[in-house]
């Protein structure tokens, strides 16, 4: 059916627009019907390398020793290398990349802001990460059925169970809660039945509803599984970083409102004397003539 300017859905309207127009359609239904979808080449082999090239800097400057893509043994488990989005300019790709930014506002809304950007660089051993919901600083079970946060995890190297992939129960966004203890396994006689591997190649993007149970496997195999994190909530939540007051100078161009956007620039909450302002007032009117999530 076309699509039209319909009252009762004025940002729904312009969304799914976009996501027929990005041919979306199969991975909207996907993450509805599974509470996750795969975006195989959503970025190109040379910013695959370029991304994984600067993490494994940033991880080495940190961890205080070099680190071996191929054949790394000595670190084990999971290090989070934090804060990206300003420390190379080729961090905006993942966040801006047009595909999953389009199912990500689906989810969210255009209001939604990034959370945090971040890597959860992987060596052999370890328990990997046991299986969660991202719906979880702080909000009570019942979940909502819409997403208070969203994901999108880039693979930056070739994803394997062996190999440490992401670990998927498939429609556990609809149950509405954190697995309990016996359904968070994913190794030996503890692996939860019904978890999966999300198995594909580095370059693509795998992107969740809040409530969906995920986690990683182990890592069996010598060597580092590298990802990227891309979360975003929405407007009303505390993100895990603070891009807000930290946008670096001449980081943003008139053309970037989105971008600018997705750090804070129209967060509405958080005045001081000065009282709520315009864009307060707007905001409010703007949500009073819709009664749908995707404001
Ligand atoms: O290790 C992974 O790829 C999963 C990380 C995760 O749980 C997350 O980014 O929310
Ligand atoms: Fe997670």
């Amino acid at each position: 059916m076309e699509i039209g300017n319909w009252s009762a859905t004025p940002d729904l309207n312009d969304i799914y627009r976009e996501i027929r127009e990005l041919g979306l359609e199969t991975n909207l239904a996907e993450l509805e019907a599974y509470g996750f979808t795969v975006i195989e080449n959503a970025l190109d082999p040379e910013t695959v390398k370029g991304l994984r090239d600067k993490i494994i800097g940033l991880a080495e400057a940190r961890m205080g020793r070099k680190l071996d893509l191929e054949n790394e043994q000595d670190h084990k488990e999971v290090e989070l290398i934090p804060y990206l989005l300003y420390k190379d300019p080729i961090f905006r790709k993942p966040v801006m990349q047009p595909q999953q930014l389009a199912l990500i506002t689906y989810l969210l809304g255009k209001h939604c802001i990034l959370s945090s950007l971040t890597c959860h660089l992987k060596g052999p051993g370890g328990a990997g990460l046991l299986t969660h919901s991202d719906t979880g600083n702080g909000i009570p079970d019942p979940f909502s059925a819409y997403s208070h946060v969203a994901n999108t995890n880039y693979a930056l190297t070739d994803y394997t169970e062996e190999g440490g992939c992401l670990a998927m129960v498939p429609g556990s966004h609809r149950l509405h809660r954190q697995p309990t203890k016996w359904e968070q396994g994913l190794d030996g006689n503890q692996r939860y039945e019904h978890v999966i591997p999300i198995e594909v190649p580095a370059g693509s993007a795998v992107i969740w509803h809040g409530n969906t149970w995920h986690g990683s496997f182990p890592r069996k195999t010598p060597g580092l599984r590298v990802n990227l994190a891309t979360y975003f909530c929405r407007e009303y939540m505390i993100p895990q970083e603070d891009y807000r007051r930290t946008v670096p100078d001449d980081f943003l161009q008139d053309s970037d409102e989105r971008l600018a956007r997705l750090l804070g620039a129209d967060l509405v909450h958080g005045w001081t004397d000065g009282g709520p302002t315009e864009k307060f007032r707007t905001r409010r009117s703007e949500l009073a003539r819709s009664r749908t999530w995707q404001n």
